[in-house]
C-alpha cells in the first residue's frame, strides 16, 4: 500500500485528518525526498512536499506523486506555507512530531493554523513504526552499505602498524568507503587506540599506534540513505594475557548475543545471555549493545536492559557488546544484523579473531 494513505490511516485511528513530517529521514522515507529543509504534510485532498528554490527541482525529481511547494515563492515564510497547505490539503486536525519540533516552530505553526481554526496535535513514531520491519529494497540497501564498509575496513588493514596516526588510519577508512560507493560516511569515525579504546564514543585525534595497543574501529557507510554499523577490534604486536582474556570474552558474548536474535525475542534477551558470562567484567560491559539501524543510525528496537520491543521478520539491527576498562583499554565487535524467521543473518562479514597485526 501507498506509505501516504498508510499513514492516513493510522492518523485517522487517532482522531487526526493529516499529518506533517518535518525529521529528514521520516520525510525521506515517506516521500523520496533525499535532502535536507523538506517537509511533508498529508491529507483527505492530497500529499505536499513543502521546500525552498534551492531544493525545488530535486524535489520534483525524487517525489513525483506529491505537489511541490516552494514556500520562498508562494508564502515567503515556512510556517504560513504549512497553513496554507493545510487548508488545501483539507485537514483540521493536524498531527506532528513532537520529538521533532522545536517550541519556537510549533508556537510559529500553531499561531497560524488555529487563525484558520485547525488544530495542531502533538504525535510520536508514526512514521518509524512504518519503518520497523524493511522492506526488500531497504535490505538491498543495507546490504550494499555493509559490503562497502567490509572492502574498506579489509583495504584498511595494512596500513594498520606503529607509527601511524589514528587520523591518517580514519581518513584512508572513510576514503575507501567513498572509493567503493557509499554516498558518504554512515556517521562519525570512531578510531582509536590504546588506553582511548575505553572511551566508547573516542575521538581519532593525532595520537600515534603503538606496540601493545588495541585498535578499535567503529564505522559505516551511506548507501542510497542507508547506514550501516560495524566494529572490529584489532591488536599491533603481541596481546598479553588480559588482552587475550578480554577479546575473548567479547568474541564470546558477541556469539551468544547472535544466538539470541531471531523474529519474536525481546530486545532484552541478549543482554540477559550476555551478562551471564561475563563474571567480574560485567561492571565494565555497557548495556546499550544493540540498536535498529536503517535511513538513521540509531533506530528502534533498542537492545539492553531498557530495550521493550520485540525482534521483527527483517529487522536490521546491531549486535555490538563491549567492555571498556578506563585507564586500560576496550574491546567491542559489531555487526549489523538482519533479523530472520528463525535466527539472523550478519550482513557485516569482516572476521572477528583476534587479529593480531604486525
Ligand atoms: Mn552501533
Amino acid at each position: 500500500m501507498d506509505k501516504a494513505k498508510k499513514i492516513l490511516e493510522i492518523v485517522q485511528e487517532k482522531g487526526l485528518d493529516g499529518m506533517y513530517i518535518s525529521k529528514e529521514s521520516n520525510v525521506n522515507y515517506v516521500t523520496g525526498y533525499p535532502d535536507e529543509c523538506g517537509y511533508a504534510i498529508i491529507g483527505p485532498n492530497g500529499k505536499y512536499l513543502l521546500t525552498d528554490s534551492r531544493f525545488t527541482e530535486l524535489a520534483e525529481k525524487s517525489c513525483p506523486d506529491y505537489k511541490i511547494v516552494n514556500w520562498h515563492l508562494t508564502s515567503r515564510s515556512l510556517p504560513k506555507a504549512i497553513a496554507n497547505t493545510c487548508i488545501e490539503a483539507g485537514i483540521k486536525k493536524l498531527g506532528f512530531e513532537e520529538c521533532f519540533t522545536t517550541f519556537d516552530k510549533y508556537t510559529q505553526i500553531n499561531s497560524l493554523l488555529s487563525e484558520s481554526g485547525i488544530e495542531l496535535v502533538p504525535t510520536q513514531n508514526v512514521i518509524e513504526t512504518l519503518r520497523y520491519v524493511k522492506s526488500d529494497e531497504e535490505i538491498e540497501n543495507l546490504r550494499i552499505s555493509c559490503q562497502i564498509a567490509d572492502k574498506a575496513l579489509e583495504e584498511l588493514v595494512p596500513y594498520i602498524k606503529p607509527g601511524v596516526t589514528e587520523r591518517e588510519l580514519c581518513a584512508r577508512l572513510e576514503f575507501s568507503m567513498k572509493m567503493h560507493g557509499a554516498q558518504d560516511i554512515g556517521f562519525e569515525t570512531i578510531l582509536i587506540s590504546g588506553a582511548k579504546t575505553s572511551l566508547l564514543h573516542g575521538k581519532p585525534s593525532d595520537k600515534k599506534v603503538e606496540e601493545g595497543d588495541f585498535v578499535l574501529v567503529d564505522f559505516g557507510a551511506k548507501y542510497n540513505g542507508y547506514i550501516s554499523d560495524m566494529t572490529r577490534t584489532f591488536i599491533v604486536g603481541e596481546p598479553n594475557e588480559k588482552q587475550k582474556e578480554v577479546y575473548e570474552l567479547v568474541r564470546k558474548s558477541q556469539e551468544i548475543g547472535l544466538e539470541n536474535m531471531k523474529n519474536g525475542a525481546h530486545a532484552k534477551d541478549p543482554d540477559a545471555e550476555i551478562r551471564k558470562i561475563l563474571g567480574d567484567y560485567e561492571e565494565f560491559y555497557y548495556s546499550g549493545m544493540g540498536h535498529g539501524v536503517g535511513l538513521d543510525l540509531h533506530e528502534e528496537p533498542f537492545l539492553g536492559i531498557n530495550g521493550s520491543r520485540i525482534m521483527e521478520t527483517n529487522c536490521v539491527i546491531t549486535m555490538e557488546p563491549g567492555i571498556y576498562i578506563p585507564g586500560w583499554g576496550g574491546v567491542r565487535i559489531e555487526d549489523t544484523v538482519l533479523i530472520t524467521e528463525n535466527g539472523m543473518e550478519t550482513l557485516t562479514h569482516f572476521p572477528k579473531e583476534l587479529m593480531i597485526l604486525k
